[in-house]
């Protein structure tokens, strides 16, 4: 018998995606969402996540290109939206030694303070 796969995958993103449980809803279209970190590290953090579960970007596939490409512009437009006319900051944390704590790939979208480099 097949395995039936829950949309969205089976971490906390998972769930938001399929409305289980809240979020500050930013953005939403059939392949992403976007919403608002739970622990924001500056004034304006937030995620876009694909509806597709991919759990890191180590894990993507060259299809997945347009779609990690799509995450982007999403963030791109929200950053707008927010009125972050000043920079922000895009992160995709991978694996252990990138500080990944949620196997679903999300792209982090920081900004409303200056940035320093390199990040800790
Ligand atoms: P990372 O360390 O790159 O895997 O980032 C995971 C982020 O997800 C972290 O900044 C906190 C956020 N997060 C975890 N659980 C929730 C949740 O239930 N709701 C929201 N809005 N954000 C969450």
């Amino acid at each position: 018998m097949a395995h039936s796969v829950q949309i969205g995958g089976d971490t906390i993103f998972g769930k938001i995606i399929r409305k289980e449980i809240s979020c500050d809803l930013l953005y939403e279209d059939d392949k992403c969402i976007a919403f608002n970190d739970i622990q924001p590290q500056a004034p304006t953090h937030f995620l876009v996540v694909p509806k597709k579960p991919i759990a890191h970007l180590s894990k993507a596939e060259d299809s997945d290109a347009e779609l990690l490409g799509h995450l982007m512009i999403v963030g791109k437009n929200c950053a707008v939206k927010l009125g972050l006319t000043n920079g922000y900051r895009l992160i995709l944390n991978e694996g252990d030694d990138g500080g990944q704590s949620v196997y679903h790939i999300h792209l982090h979208v920081i900004g409303g303070r200056q940035m320093s480099w390199p990040p800790g």
